[in-house]
């Protein structure tokens, strides 16, 4: 008896230490493990790259297979039938500055299909305005106050403090998130702003039952296979249909696209940029782990957390890197590097430091080489900023007072590096 309760407990404590090892969560820049920073111009079989035509041709498509392959998993390469469909619209927003556009966009495939809104602001004082293009977390209807905006039917969390207890969203948290979108400040500064739902195209939950998932699988397939899509490809997948929209509406300088996204939707907005080179630019707003930061060094979020807590976020095949980063042959500099070499942006916050601040400034460092290969400027110091003061090249990089959001500090910079880098 004696015998069993002490087995049962030693498993008991195994166990615990073993979750506790796999939680762990380093802040101390001396416990950083020593690693060697993937080299984006040498070639996984050793060839050193000298030139754009050689990055372009034999480089880029190896490493975008790598992250489809290993990291975010692959999109389906073929759909049924797009269509688009003006719901509302109107020619008095935002203080009669603004037009306002909502189109529902629909994706057709194996008879099945899904559709999302996406809500459009362009200024009414300048055709041809790039627009920034951003997934949104809690519903189109939280950005602005504006009455006219469609509430979403589709699953969105339940927030205690927007009352939200049912999955459904609820008129009271119309303009709830204004404070991270400042559209006034950003049709002034002469650019349109395109939003979607991410809900509406996958809820954000580990259930591939519903969402963009469900309407690709062959018969009896209920999960995406281990190489396919997680959640953050599909998100990134319905903005580039969004794309495909744009192209055909005259009002939109599509060609003049900046895809931006905060957090989760950061590492959608950066995937999003590699996959679709239609994009003019790229924007990640304190994207962190399985963004921006560099995964070797293990700083905030690792890889074996962010697994844990969203499995759904990547493709399975991800897993074979839970505390095992020495044995990944990229990191993520050479994500941000398959946006080269259009303008990309990496910001961070102070007291974000579970998005480890110094290894997503590091890996826009090191992204940067690639830029130098077209002949154009990056972040070519290794030395961070000091905190509110931008680095603006074509590769831009801050650290701003504060905690993990979106603030018009943030805003106030994309508008002017927009301004001189999207031409
Ligand atoms: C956190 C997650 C981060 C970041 C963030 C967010 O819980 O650990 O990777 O994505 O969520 O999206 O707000």
């Amino acid at each position: 008896m004696k015998f069993a309760f002490l087995t049962i407990s030693l498993i008991f404590s195994l166990q615990t230490s073993f979750a506790q090892k796999e939680f762990e969560r380093n802040y101390d820049e001396s416990k950083v493990p020593n690693f060697d920073i993937p080299d984006p111009l040498t070639s996984f079989d050793g060839q050193i790259i000298k030139t754009a035509e050689d990055w372009s041709q034999k480089r880029r498509p190896e490493l975008l297979s790598f992250f489809e392959e290993n990291v975010y998993g692959k999109m389906p390469s073929t759909i049924d039938d797009l269509s688009f469909k003006i719901v509302e619209e109107g020619d008095n927003a935002i203080n009669n500055k603004a037009t306002r556009k909502q189109v529902k966009i629909t994706i057709r495939k194996n008879n099945q299909s899904l559709s999302y809104t996406v809500l459009i602001y362009l200024p009414k004082d300048k055709s041809n305005a790039p627009i920034f293009l951003s997934t949104n977390f809690r519903g189109n209807h939280t950005i602005n106050a504006d009455p006219n905006i469609i509430l979403t039917d589709a699953w969105v969390p339940n927030t205690k403090e927007l009352g939200i207890t049912d999955h459904k969203a609820k008129e009271s948290s119309r303009g709830t998130r204004t404070n991270r979108w400042p559209v006034e400040k950003i049709i002034d500064g002469g650019f349109g702003l395109a939003t979607v739902y991410y809900g509406e195209v996958d809820p954000d939950k580990d259930d591939f039952s519903d969402g963009l998932h469900a309407l690709f699988y062959a018969e009896d397939q209920q999960n995406p296979k281990p190489n396919e899509w997680g959640s953050i490809t599909a998100w990134a997948f319905a903005l580039s249909k969004t794309l495909d929209y744009f192209e055909t509406d005259p009002a939109i300088n599509a060609n003049k696209t900046i895809v931006f996204g905060h957090s989760r939707l950061g590492k959608t907005s950066l995937w999003a940029g590699a996959t679709d080179e239609r994009f003019a630019g790229v924007i990640s707003n304190d994207s962190g782990c399985g963004g921006a930061a560099l995964s070797k060094r293990k700083f905030g979020e690792t890889i074996a957390i962010i697994s844990n807590s969203f499995p759904h976020w990547f493709s399975d095949s991800f897993n074979q890197y839970i505390e095992n980063e020495s044995a990944l042959p990229v990191d993520q500099h050479q994500l941000l590097a398959l946006i080269a070499p259009r303008p990309l942006y990496v910001a961070s916050a102070q007291e974000d430091e579970w998005a480890d601040p110094k290894g997503e400034f590091l890996s826009a460092h090191y992204a940067s080489t690639v830029y130098n290969l077209y002949g154009i400027d990056g972040i070519n110091t290794n030395k961070m900023p000091k905190v509110n003061q931008p680095i603006q090249n074509t590769v831009a990089y801050h650290i701003r007072t504060g905690k993990h959001d979106v603030t018009d500090f943030d805003w106030e910079n994309y508008i002017k590096w927009a301004k001189k880098y999207i031409k």
